[in-house]
């Protein structure tokens, strides 16, 4: 009689207290909801996030609002009323734990370590990093956290998957299956200013096959990398937007093959595209993104960008160059096969170039070694190595899916760890080694 008096007690005190705690919590997150509606909270991401699309920080009170409306980026256009967020603490705890400590100089390899010693720091690290963009990941998917935007209005109707629920060649497959389209001179029936008769009349590389291919990723992490003469030695080196070679040579490498460019670099002044020699005489590919259902007519007449009177132009100036314009619905394609094979709900925006660098290249290559773009040891809060500027959310992403983007990248990644996150680098097998 007296166990079954206890034994209800103690269920019935693991019933409340288990109510509590389930309350506290849809308490908690209401609140924080409540917070970032009315731009009060101190998430760090989502600071960074602010900081992503205007350039500086909620508290930054020195910025005007005019300076605010050059920053702005993609989704978010000009007639957008910009509101200063108040900087408070939070009333509740923050769940989503502490910002990655980005003192990562304790786990680079000396000389006079031992192998061992190496292994362990590096797998230690490797720990902490994957941990990290899973972290991210998840609080993309958290519509309570991060904002559900959807400028593109995408309709994903597939299954969302988990990519470790697969094996790396299984995703390799899938990945296969996509092909990264340029547009060609028989695909655009004229087009706005007669685009079609300025497109190229064959596909990129459409004949060429390469053996060794770099991916060089613009991230601070290549500052004082030393990794020049490894990039240079790739048949084929792909680097992104505006970032320069002259002057980081021994970090970065002289040699370039192919630049892909968003459409804001084509676009807006400030990068003197049809001028700066940064992008003459190398194979040049920029993208632009559609709204997620969009026909390619659809897109050529409201592209996001409008690079089209500038591609025109280029192409006039520079007869021979060879200027491809990335088929928007490949963009979506390859988004489709992230979500596909991510547990949790991506950002509704587009994959950054750096995934898409890869896409283009995957057929072409026999491999593909991408510099910093998971990163490794030497990460810090710096943005590029070629700008000072510190911002964490370039390497860990907030605008662009980058954190679903790397974790599968270093899953379908065939070299050591050592290499990866000592050296900075991950190598990804071309589709022709791929046998499906
Ligand atoms: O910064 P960005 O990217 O030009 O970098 C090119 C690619 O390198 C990888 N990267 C970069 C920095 C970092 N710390 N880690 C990284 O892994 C990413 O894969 C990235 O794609 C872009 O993708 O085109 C992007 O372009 C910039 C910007 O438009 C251009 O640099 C021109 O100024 C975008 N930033 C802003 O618009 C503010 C960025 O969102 C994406």
């Amino acid at each position: 009689m007296r166990a079954l008096v206890v034994s209800i007690w103690v269920f019935i005190n693991l019933v409340f207290f288990g109510m509590c705690g389930y309350m506290y919590l849809l308490w908690s997150q209401y609140w924080m909801f409540i917070e970032r509606q009315t731009g009060t909270t101190t998430s760090t991401y989502d600071q960074q996030i602010y900081y992503y699309n205007r350039g500086f920080l909620p508290n930054d009170s020195n910025k005007t609002h005019n300076e605010t409306k050059l920053r702005i980026k993609h989704s978010l256009k000009d007639n957008v009323t910009v509101t200063l967020i108040k900087n408070s603490k939070p009333r509740f705890p923050n769940l989503q734990g502490r910002e990655f400590e980005l003192d990562t100089k304790k786990y680079i390899c000396f000389k006079n370590d031992s192998f061992k010693n190496c292994s362990s720091k590096s797998l230690e690290f490797k720990e902490k990093i994957l941990k990290e963009l899973r972290r991210v990941l998840e609080d993309e998917g958290n519509v309570l956290k991060i904002s559900a935007e959807n400028p593109y209005n995408v309709q994903y109707k597939g299954t969302k998957g988990n990519f470790y629920d697969k094996t790396p060649k299984e995703i390799m497959c899938e990945l296969k299956k996509i092909q990264v389209k340029t547009l060609k001179r028989g695909d655009v029936d004229r087009g706005p200013h007669n685009l079609g008769d300025f497109l190229p009349k064959r596909g990129l590389f459409e004949n060429r096959k390469f053996n060794s291919c770099a991916i060089v990723a613009s991230a601070g992490a290549l500052k004082d990398s030393n990794l020049g003469k490894n990039i240079d030695a790739h048949d084929l080196v792909l680097r992104f937007n505006h970032a320069p070679t002259k002057g980081f040579e021994p970090d970065v490498g002289r040699k370039t093959t192919i630049r892909v460019l968003n459409s804001q670099v084509v676009t807006r002044k400030e990068f003197n595209f049809l001028e700066s020699d940064i992008y003459k005489n190398v194979t040049i590919v920029a993208w632009d993104p559609s709204n997620y259902k969009a026909t390619l007519d659809e897109w050529l007449e409201k592209p996001e960008f409008n690079l089209f009177p500038t591609y025109i132009e280029y192409k006039k100036r520079n007869v021979k160059a060879r200027f491809f314009l990335i088929n928007p619905q490949s963009l979506w394609e390859l988004w489709d096969f992230l979500q596909d094979n991510s547990p949790s709900r991506l950002r509704r925006n587009p994959l950054s170039s750096g995934f898409l660098g890869l896409g283009i290249l995957l057929p072409l290559c026999n491999f593909i070694d991408v510099f910093e773009y998971v990163p490794s040891t030497r990460v810090t809060k710096r943005c590029h190595y070629y700008d000072p500027e510190d911002n964490p959310a370039c390497t860990f992403g907030v605008w662009h899916p980058l954190a679903a983007e790397k974790l599968l990248t270093y899953y379908i990644n065939t070299i050591d760890d050592r290499t990866v996150f000592q050296d900075g680098y991950v190598r990804i097998s071309g589709f022709k080694n791929v046998k499906c």
